[in-house]
């Protein structure tokens, strides 16, 4: 009755995702990283604390204030789950349930406070909160308050247990046997790899993998759950289940993943080993009728995706995937199916959970990210980044080993150049390139003299075109701008 999604404190944090100014949004991604989620968990547990607490004071004060903020707060869970795109009224039932006990819990423990004080006032003439209450009654207060508190944590504990019933997907995730692929990914030539310490290494593992998303839970599906429904301007209309999509030939691609949200520099970038039925099988099954440009993608938890169906289905590896690096995708990578389109950012591409395909016009549709200021449409811009050594670390003179990545999906990288300080541009020594949907490793040695300098580089892509050295922040579009370190040399 109750999905994990009506709970109050999750459905008002997903509102918060939702309607977070892209300025602020920015923010959060560069200050907390990966780790925006927890921030915001956290940063709503202060600011909960903080008014609850004030709701105490007001209602002890000027009552009933405090009781109708704390009724506010309900209405606000309410609003927040009703707006869910997942929802159903019951998802009010949580909101309507803590909030009537929040108000008979805050209404119980002022009204003990109260009477204490009017005890003290009585007896004494002192203005209520100048002097201790009378004995046993501050015990019996926190008694109350305490045993309330301890409750409250417990029914959260318990409730999340519940309501993450994630148990049933991870289990049902043990028992996927990845097919053979049809297609197999080439094996990553020794070259490739440079495994220089403290650089990136070439594949990225699951667990390393950056994360991305606006579900603040996890959608936690089977593989009986999931169908994928391809409608809207097709010739049939279908429906493709788990088994279904298991015999079609499967085909296993190299691919690196972006986000438009990585800054110059930042790590909003993974490569993996990808295995997943191309997109354009299913394509071509439902029949993709003339006029259509743009597949609009829905996930289980209804978070949208507008990409080009050109890019889909020009022959590049488009994959609907089900394998990360040899592994089922795991659960907070899109278990039990999503999207990997080499050459476009994440938010126009990667749809995880990915339940429904709409066949519509750019012109009739938008997706989540373009009707909050993000443009339709996401190649990914070429770039580089030093991976190192750390930035501002020290170093003797003599040589010093430079190393990074650069990417350019689905175009490939033909040349990165270093600067050190404002001197000319060096060539780097390129890893040999694995595919031109996959980032590529560099390396420059550096004859460092003593003092502080900044290193630069710069990536050229193989249709000769550099990167944009001027500085933009990813919103629009992606980041442009070249990544630069300071280190001092002893
Ligand atoms: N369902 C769903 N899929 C999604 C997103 C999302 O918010 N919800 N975010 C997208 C974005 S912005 C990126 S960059 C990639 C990240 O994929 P990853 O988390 O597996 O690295 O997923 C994409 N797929
Ligand atoms: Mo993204």
């Amino acid at each position: 009755m109750v999905a994990p999604g009506a709970s109050p404190y999750f459905a008002v944090g997903s509102a918060v995702v939702d309607h977070t100014p892209d300025g602020i949004r920015e923010w959060a991604i560069g200050t907390f990283g990966t780790s925006d989620k927890l921030a915001l968990f956290v940063g709503m547990g202060v600011i909960i604390a903080a008014i609850a607490a004030g709701c105490g004071v007001a209602e002890r004060l000027r009552p009933p204030t405090g009781a109708v903020i704390v009724a506010v707060f309900g209405v606000v869970g309410v609003i927040a789950a009703l707006e869910r795109p997942d929802s159903r009224w019951t998802f009010a039932i949580p909101s309507v349930v803590a909030g009537l006990v929040a108000v008979i819990v805050l209404r119980i423990l002022v009204g003990m406070l109260r009477k204490a004080g009017d005890t003290i006032a009585h007896t004494t003439g002192a203005e209520v909160g100048e002097q201790s209450p009378p004995d046993g009654v501050g015990r019996r207060f926190l008694l109350a308050a305490g045993g309330i508190a301890v409750l409250a944590v417990a029914a959260g504990v318990v409730g999340r247990r519940v309501l993450a019933d994630t148990t049933r997907t991870v289990v049902d995730r043990t028992k996927v046997l990845l097919p053979v692929p049809r297609s197999a990914a080439p094996p990553v030539p020794v070259a490739a790899d440079l495994r220089i310490p403290g650089a990136t290494p070439f594949v990225t593992t699951n667990d390393d993998f950056y994360r991305i998303d606006t579900a603040l839970q996890v959608p936690s599906l089977t593989t009986g759950d999931w169908s994928l429904r391809i409608h809207g301007m097709v010739d049939n209309e279908i429906r493709i289940g788990w088994d279904e999509l298991l015999a079609m030939p499967m085909t296993e691609r190299m691919v690196t993943l972006t986000c438009v949200s990585n800054v110059i520099g930042g790590d909003l970038i993974g490569n993996a080993r990808w295995l997943g039925v191309p997109m354009k099988t299913l394509l071509d099954r439902a029949g993709v009728q003339p006029g259509v440009d743009m597949l609009l993608s829905t996930s289980a938890d209804g978070w949208t995706c507008g990409t080009p169906v050109s890019v889909a289905t020009d022959g590049r590896d488009a994959l609907l995937a089900i394998g990360m690096n040899g592994a089922p995708l795991p659960v907070e990578h899109g278990y039990p199916v999503r999207q990997v389109i080499p050459g476009l950012y994440g938010y126009v591409s990667a749809t995880k959970w990915v339940v429904d395909w709409e066949l519509t016009r750019f012109s009739d549709a938008k997706a989540y990210w373009t009707t909050r200021g993000w443009s339709a449409l996401g190649p990914i811009k070429l770039a580089s980044r030093i991976d190192r050594p750390d930035s501002r670390s020290e170093h003797a003179r003599g040589e010093v080993v430079i190393a990074g990545t650069a990417w350019a999906q689905h175009t490939g990288v033909a040349s990165v150049d270093v600067r050190i300080d404002d001197g000319a541009w060096q060539p780097a020594q390129l890893a040999e390139e694995y595919s031109v949907d996959t980032w590529r490793q560099w390396r420059f040695t550096w004859n460092a003299t003593p003092g502080d300098h900044t290193v630069t580089c710069r990536a050229t892509d193989k249709n000769g075109r550099a990167q944009v050295e001027t500085y933009a922040s990813p919103v629009p579009d992606g980041a442009t701008g070249l990544d630069s370190r300071t280190y001092t040399i002893t």
